[in-house]
């Protein structure tokens, strides 16, 4: 037999708390029970009547409370995510129900305000089933709301949104519970309506509300104006024409910012029906935005006694729903993360790919990770390379142990999708990685102490050497001849030609620089070529900020940014440190005269990269550690000009000659560098012993 699909719904007021079980499948409330609040009272001791009261009704149907797929509850007051900010009736103030109601009952558990729990049952069940919006407005002793678009409840960033109830109705017009004046609530909740039902009373004695209350005003309630407004009485006419006409007003501006295909207006007053529904539409129709073929439904609210524990049962069906999630939450709910999604946010300042922040918890503790959309612009091949991705950093963990490190914070961790893989690819057929974010680190666009660039060197140096026997040929090149710098310059001409941007003209002096170190280009691979050189794992990305710093001993400690490991030279990865760090300004500094090569830190680096290496450098890579610099240096300089004789394409940029500016600054190095080659090459002699 197909078991059944059960869940719990709570609506816990300021009086009782209503517990129900219901079947998803029949949409009934199959048991249901209540006791008293008694607040103020703690959440745990609530949530513990709660569990007790459940498992009756679960006992009832014959099954255990584990069996239960989820527990909702809604309560009075704000909440956000889970957390009850506020809440006066219990006494109740930053208060994680979620969390304590979760422990007790063991089971999945979902908390929203009471207004936004009714509008979300309405939407999904009720007056807005099969909808793409609903705004529910709640008239009870005060008025309240709920907003719903795409099977997504809007709470708000901080949990206030739908307060339908204190929308400025009234420029200075009646006071409001809340301290404002001229709010919807204080001229459309029932106690507004009794108030004014009375009021009305007293200046019309011959009315027919007075014998419908036994002569006593004790007795109005929220039905007195409409029973006597349906035998024809003036006086209760004045009062709900008056009620409908601002009720209009607040339904009026809803409907003006969010067109909701739905409005439903629930409480104990929406059981006038269309007594108060016809007339309301009327008004509506005449203040708000309407088009003749496609307006906003506005109906009574489906749930009527049950309103509260469907508002609650059904909060677990939010996660069904996807489509108001952004781009970054639906993408990291499908990699194997732990919690809640809870933010994205832009993170570090790599050129390639789109770096976020994402931060998820778990009713107790936030969990950070880092979410990368791949550039596959540049990575044309991002399936190969999130396969060199994840073996690079699974041999690493195993080195980074046999050192003694800790393979958890001082190498990447990549995080699987949900279906096995290292990657996911989303709707629009982008790929994205997700990572451990390494917590507590820090990285950085420039050297601020030149221990730091001593350590980035060691730390490079010395990931060179893990890698040392990584079997090269198992690695796919995810850029064909990422640092063939003979083949940049092919490049670099082609684009020259096309100059699709007609920007070559006004560059001739660093075009110049260019075509003038045609020669010098070939260097690297001549070496190669005579086996002065040899091929190794290498990073190819190695400026500084793709290393992580511990921020608390500012020590170097994990290597980012895997993309480019591949076949490469030593020399190249040295090199590729110094043009970024050995330096006396940012990459993009455009004031060239801030912009100097800075011997002593290219002494450190040297120092500290022959030391990480272990001894694993020969002769050759020694000898040619000088010309890495100043091939890395120019080789860039030729890439950032390459793009922007092609329209800034490849490398983020964030102003026209962002790329100008980076090139002219890496052939000022590249100059410097060229003036100072013996006293390079004389600091490697002293450290090469
Ligand atoms: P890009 O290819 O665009 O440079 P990176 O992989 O280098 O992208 O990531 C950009 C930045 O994000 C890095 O420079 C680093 O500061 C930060 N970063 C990357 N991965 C992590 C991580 N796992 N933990 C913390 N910070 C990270
Ligand atoms: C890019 O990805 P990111 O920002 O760490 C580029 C490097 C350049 C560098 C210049 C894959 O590095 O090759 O040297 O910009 N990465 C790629 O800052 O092209
Ligand atoms: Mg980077």
């Amino acid at each position: 037999m197909l078991k059944k699909k059960y869940c719990i719904g709570v609506d816990l007021g300021g009086t009782n708390i209503a517990v129900g079980l219901v079947d998803l499948d029949s949409r009934k409330i199959v048991r249901q029970a209540s006791v008293k609040t008694n607040a103020p009272r703690s959440c745990e001791s609530i949530s513990a009547d709660i569990v007790k009261v459940s498992e009756g009704l679960c006992a009832l149907e014959k099954i255990k409370l584990s069996d239960v797929l989820w527990v909702g509850a809604i309560t009075p007051g704000i909440v956000k995510d889970g957390v009850v900010k506020s809440a006066v009736n219990l006494g109740w103030k930053n208060v994680d129900f979620r969390k304590i109601l979760a422990s007790a009952t063991r089971r999945p558990t979902y908390i929203a305000n009471d207004a936004n729990g009714a509008a979300y049952a309405e939407a999904l069940w009720g007056a807005g089933e099969g909808a793409s919006s609903l705004v529910a407005i709640t008239i009870g002793t005060g008025v309240g709301g709920g907003i719903v678009f795409d099977g997504v409840m809007w709470e708000g960033i901080n949990g206030f949104a739908a307060e339908m109830g204190h929308m400025t109705i009234e420029a200075n017009g009646r006071a409001c519970g809340c301290g404002k004046r001229g709010c919807l609530e204080a001229y459309c909740s029932a106690t507004a309506l009794i108030k004014e039902t009375k009021r009305i009373m007293t200046l019309y004695p011959e009315s027919e509300m007075w014998s419908l209350c036994g002569g006593n005003l004790d007795r109005v309630s929220g039905k007195t104006a409409f029973l006597a407004k349906a035998s024809g009485d003036r006086a209760a006419a004045l009062v709900l024409d008056s009620f409908i006409d601002y009720l209009a007003i607040g339904v009026s501006s809803v409907i003006n910012i969010l067109q909701p295909e739905v409005v439903c207006i629930g409480g104990g007053i929406s059981r006038e029906g269309e007594t108060l529904l016809e007339p309301l539409r009327e008004r509506v129709e005449h203040t708000s935005f309407y088009s003749e073929d496609c307006k906003t439904k506005l109906v009574a609210a489906t749930f009527k006694n049950d309103a509260g524990i469907f508002g609650a049962a059904l909060l677990g069906l939010q996660e069904d729903s996807n489509k108001m999630k952004t781009t970054e939450q639906k993408v990291a709910e499908n990699f194997d993360i732990c919690g809640r999604f809870a933010s994205a946010t832009p993170y570090g300042s790599g050129h390639i790919n789109d770096t976020r922040l994402i931060v998820t918890n778990d009713g107790t503790t936030e969990h950070s990770y880092i979410l990368q959309r791949i550039n596959t612009n540049v990575f044309k091949d991002p399936v190969g390379l999130m396969n060199n991705f994840a073996s690079v950093t699974a041999y690493l963990a195993e080195a980074i142990k046999a050192q003694g490190g800790d393979p958890d914070r001082e190498t990447l961790n990549v995080i699987k999708a949900k279906d096995g893989k290292n990657y996911y690819i989303d709707e629009d057929g982008s790929f994205w990685r997700m990572l451990i974010f390494v917590t507590d680190s820090l990285s950085y666009d420039k050297v601020e102490r030149p221990e730091q660039f001593y350590d980035s060197a060691v730390a490079f140096g010395n990931f060179q050497y893990m890698l040392r026997d990584y079997p090269a040929d198992s690695l796919v090149e995810t850029i064909p001849n990422f640092h063939n710098t003979p083949d940049r310059l092919r490049q670099f001409r082609e684009a020259l030609e096309k100059d699709v941007c007609g920007r070559a003209a006004a560059v001739k002096a660093e075009i110049d620089f260019v075509t003038e170190r045609r020669e010098f280009a070939e260097t690297l691979e001549k070496a190669h070529k005579e086996g002065r050189l040899p091929l190794r794992v290498t990073h190819n990305d190695t400026k500084l900020n793709n290393i992580l710093f511990d921020a608390s001993t500012g020590k170097a400690l994990c290597i980012v940014d895997l993309d480019t490991i591949m076949p490469g030279y030593s020399v190249n990865d040295f090199g590729d440190s110094i043009r970024f760090g050995a330096t006396t300004a940012l990459e993009d500094e455009a004031d060239l005269s801030k912009v100097n090569f800075d011997i002593s830190l290219f002494e450190l680096y040297v120092k500290g990269f022959i030391e990480g290496a272990k001894g694993g450098l020969t002769e050759g890579e020694l000898d040619l550690l000088p010309i890495g610099a100043m091939m890395m240096t120019f080789e860039c300089g030729t890439r950032f000009l390459t793009d922007y004789l092609s329209g800034d394409t490849y490398f983020k940029t964030s102003r026209p000659a962002h790329n100008l500016d980076r090139a002219r600054n890496q052939f000022k190095l590249v100059s410097d560098m060229e003036a100072r080659l013996p006293e390079m090459r004389a600091i490697v002699k002293k450290y090469a012993k």
